[in-house]
């Protein structure tokens, strides 16, 4: 036993009578223990060794085929009233989910082993962090947590004796059951069940379920804010480094902006990104009355697909120790991983990632992906070159600006900055995505993912957007300046215009300088725009007039997502009845006047 913490202890008690595992084992954090369990779940098959020469501390994992991501429709917030939850999650009542689960879950782990555990949100000693337990029956969910989170004795160090302040996550794998498969959460309860997947964003419950969905009702209730956002630094030739938090829909590109390599404009002069965190930022008022946010994770659940070393090199050199790769296409001759936009040269004898030898690149030239297209790594923060020296900085970094962003082919220019923090709440409220011609289905049809928190916010929205205004009037001349930016801008032939990655920061810099009060503005109907010129693009292949396009707003376009039937601002706000604060309403009335 790692703690004397009586609400603890009677959880897991309550646990183990529940699943009835022939053994438990808490997880205390030591490399000792660690290292038993990789070469437990090597002799099982659960997990394999990659090159150890060429990958040192990288293990391989494979999850069922029909187990690899993130299962919206199966995913509730159980409030006791359904308005809690509101329209955009999925809710049944405690009592019905507890009736239902409950016996799903009684014997589940006979003749297996619970692990149990305990792992910090934050930094050790911060003000900021919360702490989970999580139990399981698998040793990949602890290796997860182990990469993802503080694990271990110092998590229950950071809970103290008494505090009943603690997430409960309990997580089996059962049959893998994809019609039985449930991500549970009790917001009211600190609880959180999931039963039948193995899928990392369904059961590393320390991640969406508690930084996110849970965190953010915690939030609402206690004063602060759990976000979908990145953390990012930019230090100047001064050495001063201020900090930006971005929020973007799922596959917008977080992790490489979180991780942007500067332009060579910026790089000579001595500027530096520090990445902070590339997923979830927890935002608090600090004493000095400024925003100040924290990462809670420690790792780096990434989307493998498309990293190499042109779009996200730090991300590349960060799988190179100490990491699980999931899904993704094995080399057998090096016995090193694979796949789709690492380079140009599937491996030959290749293992696809539901298990089959094939060759590479005949498999890849007939139209089959060798890496699932969700494969992941899961990788320590402290591997990343650019992790910021803030990282474990109990204080967290002071948040200079936020950024709004989505994947709209037409609508949004390149950037624009909010009049003030409740237009700026409104900006949030109205994100949007649209498909892409590489997912299924219609293109360029929009889905609405207001804050990118669609799928993680933890109560209703309506209820969400007031909190936004609440901590705004909290923060009042100290709150950060909220900005929205579109890196995906397409010409008529459906080409990006501005080529994004690291000269995203051209954008940034003018973001950080408006926080400064430095650059000039443009006053348009949807908020301030930078004059043309003052986006840099020295060093370039783009001329001015292209910016202006990229900044140019289509009034009409406009109208029409504000009214559009089914997706539009005003379907996607009628779904929030009386949830929906008066002063969106407001906004929107506004905005509507301002392009007339
Ligand atoms: C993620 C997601 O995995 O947003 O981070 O889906
Ligand atoms: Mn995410």
């Amino acid at each position: 036993m790692l703690t004397n913490n009586k609400n603890v202890l009677a959880w897991v008690d309550e646990m183990v009578a529940l699943c009835k595992p022939a053994k438990v084992v808490w997880i205390d954090g030591s490399e000792e223990q660690l290292q038993a369990l990789r070469d437990e779940a090597v002799s099982t098959g659960e997990m394999m060794w990659l090159n150890q020469e060429k990958l040192p501390g990288c293990m391989y994992h494979r999850t069922a085929v029909n187990d690899v991501a993130r299962v919206e429709d199966r995913t509730f917030i159980c409030s006791t009233k359904k308005e809690d939850a509101g329209p955009t999650n999925n809710w049944r009542s405690p009592q019905e989910m507890h009736g239902m689960l409950t016996p799903m879950y009684y014997g589940v782990m006979e003749g297996k082993t619970m692990y149990v555990i305990p792992y910090s949100m934050g930094p050790i000693g911060s003000k900021m962090s919360k702490v989970g337990v999580e139990v399981t029956d698998s040793i990949y969910v602890v290796l997860n947590m182990d990469i993802m989170t503080r694990v271990g004795k110092r998590a229950f160090e950071q809970l103290g004796d008494e505090s009943n302040d603690f997430v409960r996550g309990l997580h089996a794998k059962a049959d893998l059951d994809d019609q039985k498969r449930y991500i549970v959460h009790f917001p009211e309860e600190n609880s959180i069940c999931s039963i039948n997947s193995g899928y990392g964003g369904n059961v590393l419950l320390g991640k969406k379920c508690f930084a996110l969905r849970i965190a953010s009702y915690q939030g609402k209730n206690e004063g602060w804010m759990a976000e979908h956002m990145l953390i990012l630094g930019i230090e100047n030739p001064q050495g001063e480094t201020k900090y930006i938090c971005a929020a973007f829909p799922s596959a917008c590109g977080k992790t490489n902006l979180a991780m942007l390599i500067p332009p060579e404009i910026y790089a000579k002069q001595g500027y530096k990104v520090w990445t902070v965190g590339d997923d979830i930022a927890w935002l608090r008022q600090g004493d000095d009355g400024r925003l100040w946010a924290i990462n809670p994770e420690n790792g780096f659940f990434g989307v493998a697909p498309g990293t190499n070393l042109k779009s996200n090199p730090n991300a590349l050199h960060t799988t190179e120790k100490g990491t699980i790769f999931t899904n993704v296409a094995l080399n057998n001759e090096t016995n090193t991983v694979w796949w789709e936009g690492l380079d140009k040269n599937p491996p030959v004898d290749a293992t696809e990632w539901k298990g089959a030898k094939v060759n590479g690149p005949e498999y890849v030239a007939a139209g089959n992906k060798l890496a699932h297209p969700n494969s992941r790594f899961t990788a320590p923060a402290k591997n990343c070159p650019c992790v910021s020296p803030e990282f474990d900085n109990p204080q967290g970094v002071p948040v200079s600006a936020i950024v709004f962003g989505g994947r709209r082919a037409k609508t949004a220019p390149l950037v624009y900055q909010s009049f003030d923090w409740k237009h700026g709440t409104f900006v949030g409220s109205i994100m949007a995505s649209e498909t892409t011609a590489a997912a299924a289905g219609a293109v360029g049809v929009v889905r609405r993912d207001p804050m990118a928190m669609l799928p993680f916010c933890g109560y209703n929205m309506g209820d969400y957007w007031q909190h936004w205004l609440d901590m705004g009037e909290k923060l009042g001349d100290k709150a950060p300046k909220i900005f929205h930016v579109n890196w995906f801008r397409t010409d008529s032939e459906g080409h990006f215009i501005w080529p994004g990655f690291g000269d995203n920061m051209r954008v940034l810099m003018w973001i950080l300088a408006r926080c400064e009060g430095t650059a000039d503005a443009v006053e348009t109907p949807i908020g301030y725009e930078p004059k043309p010129e003052d986006i840099n693009i020295e060093g370039l292949d783009i001329s001015l007039e292209t910016i202006k396009d990229l900044l140019s707003v289509d009034k009409e376009s406009w109208m029409e997502d504000i009214t559009r039937e089914g997706t539009g601002i005003e379907a996607f706000y009628a779904k929030f009845g009386s949830k929906l604060p008066a002063e969106m309403r407001k906004q929107l009335e506004a905005l509507k006047a301002r392009l007339a």
